[in-house]
């Protein structure tokens, strides 16, 4: 009885927050009800779908009687799908812990990253844009289409960074849509043998263990420490190998000459570039750091900014191979961050500078806007819109669906399936689809908490600190300060007590999904890995005893013949 009447009061919430959103003047929310289209509360409704279809049974077994289907069933796609936008080569940049404000184009008064300035000149750009404060859980949702929580992921260390064996990843439909999928840089889901990406659906893979280079005390490799991001060791396909350069020079160089391979076999892809830059510890090419020690920024942040000019170097590097190939006419470009900005107050000739946060309040790890609002800038030549921004409230989760909607496939069936939104209607039609976006209900949560504590203390105690509930116009953070993020972007203003109404109707939306959490977290209170003891560690001693590490290197012939192309070597 209890699980009917949660039920039964999840499919009054549409309605009540529609009048919610009607009272508060918002003219995006529509009384679009179209079985079509997707309801205001579509995640949230189709998680009590799930509970009451899996029964009581799934919910008090912690959720191990979850269908273990590994592969994906995917029917063509309907006719209809098959609009302006279908079937691109898709290639994906997603930076670590680069915020909003670490970009020229955002107003950041110290780093010139002319070429993704560039790029968001010609972008349709989701200006309203949401991520997870920190790395893996934003990894999980983008692969999943589900929110971290729903997939095993509540940190990123420690077995958290999991992502449950029963999701049919993204690139797994893709594969299944005649997709070959790559992945370079950091994959943080998980580093034993099931869970690395090559058996989560990437053909081609080069990553590094861990949430980043120099993480040995995670599970990166001993060595990666002394080589401080040049010279790594890193796992490519079946063979862990060495490799030679600055890691982010070697990513998006594995990335240009597997990408080259895939347009010369005519072969659609998948490029997910995932960088651990510009992650701490900060480390760079003297030749990116030089320009900003030599105008006394200290060595944090020259290495900092270092690191954000490389990625655009790079960037750009990538855009005019990819122009010299005439690739980006049928190829779509995303550029986009992890989580928000990871940088605090640094030096300038002694003098202290706050870091550039885009008008922020919160920084990585925050439940505020600062935490999860990110540049997700989209360039598909001759098909999105240029300079376009689109307001509508996104997120990273609907990545999933939008890409099976561009690949023409529709969604798996999936004892996990993915929540979210197709974004192509926002990209085919960023004004009018703007406009008819109909209002949504976004949760965030820090996670974070201390191993045991879930289980061992009263849930309650971690349920608010660290939470977050975002509607179109209103974002409600730690459970009792609300902010209209429509007049009030910075959050300089509580306004709680002035809409109590909205307070009320938020928090037991919140409730209601933080009570649907329990039976998704399968990491928590697993015993702790000594460092040395990790899988891909004890991997890399087996291969050096039986094999040696190999030397590694992109076939650079592909990428560097053209002496049109700029070498930023
Ligand atoms: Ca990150």
């Amino acid at each position: 009885m209890k699980q009917l009447a949660k039920y039964t009061s999840l499919l009054l919430l549409p309605i009540t927050l529609l009048s919610l959103s009607c009272k508060s003047g918002d003219d995006t929310s529509t009384t679009n009800m179209d079985e079509n289209q997707p309801s205001g509360q579509e995640e949230l409704v189709t998680a009590a779908e799930q509970r009451v279809t899996e029964g009581n049974a799934s919910v008090t077994a912690q959720g191990k009687q979850r269908a273990t289907s590994g592969s994906a069933s995917v029917t063509p796609a309907a006719e209809s799908s098959q609009g302006k936008l279908y079937k691109p080569n898709i290639i994906f940049v997603l930076t670590d812990d680069q915020g909003m404000g670490d970009l020229s184009c955002m107003g950041n008064p110290f780093l010139k990253t002319p070429h993704i300035d560039s790029f968001y000149a010609k972008s349709s750009r989701f200006s309203d844009f949401h991520v997870s404060p920190t790395c893996s859980p934003t990894r999980a949702a983008l692969m999943s289409g589900r929110h971290p929580l729903e997939v095993g992921v509540s940190h990123t260390v420690r077995y958290r960074e999991r992502l449950a064996k029963e999701v049919i990843t993204m690139p797994q439909v893709l594969q299944q849509a005649g997709y070959q999928t790559g992945i370079f840089g950091k994959w943080h889901l998980g580093d034993e043998e099931a869970y690395l990406p090559q058996n989560r659906g990437f053909h081609e893979v080069l990553i590094h263990p861990a949430g980043g280079l120099c993480q040995f005390q995670w599970g990166d490799f001993k060595a990666n420490e002394a080589a401080k991001y040049f010279d790594n060791i890193l796992l490519h396909n079946d063979s862990i190998v060495q490799t030679k350069g600055f890691c982010t020079d070697i990513f998006f160089d594995a990335a240009l000459v597997w990408t080259k391979q895939q347009l010369n076999a005519k072969q659609p892809f998948f490029t997910y570039i995932s960088l651990n830059a510009p992650h701490g510890p900060m480390y760079a090419p003297e030749k990116n750091i030089k320009r900003f020690t030599d105008q006394g920024f200290d060595q944090g942040a020259a290495a900092r900014y270092g690191m954000i000019e490389n990625i655009d170097e790079n960037f750009g590097k990538l855009m005019n191979h990819l122009e010299q190939w005439k690739a980006l006419e049928n190829t779509l470009v995303i550029f986009m961050t992890d989580n928000g900005m990871a940088m605090g107050s640094f030096k300038i000739n002694g003098k202290k500078h706050e870091a550039h946060n885009a008008g922020m309040k919160g920084k990585k790890n925050s439940s505020d806007e600062g935490g999860t609002r990110v540049p997700s800038f989209w360039y598909w030549k001759g098909k999105t819109k240029e300079g376009a921004d689109i307001p509508a409230l996104t997120r990273h989760l609907d990545l999933y669906r939008t890409f099976c909607d561009l690949a023409g496939t529709e969604v798996p069936e999936s004892s996990m399936p993915p929540r979210g939104r197709s974004l192509v209607p926002l990209l085919e039609n960023p004004e009018e689809a703007s406009a008819n976006w109909q209002d949504r209900t976004l949760f965030v949560h820090r996670a974070r908490w201390n191993d045991g504590k879930w289980n061992k203390t009263p849930r309650e105690d971690n349920k608010h600190k660290g939470s977050a509930v975002r509607t179109q116009r209103w974002r409600l953070v730690n459970g009792t300060a609300l902010y209209d993020i429509s007049a009030d972007p910075g959050q300089k203003k509580n306004v709680a007590a002035q809409h109590p109404e909205v307070l009320k109707e938020l928090s037991a939306t919140y409730d209601i999904w933080w009570d649907s959490l329990t039976p998704f977290l399968d990491n928590e209170d697993l015993p702790w890995v000594k460092p040395g003891q990790y899988h891909m560690q004890k991997r890399y001693r087996t291969q050096l005893k039986e094999k040696g590490i190999p030397n590694w290197a992109p076939d650079y012939s592909l990428i560097r013949t053209d002496k049109k192309t700029p070498d930023t070597k």
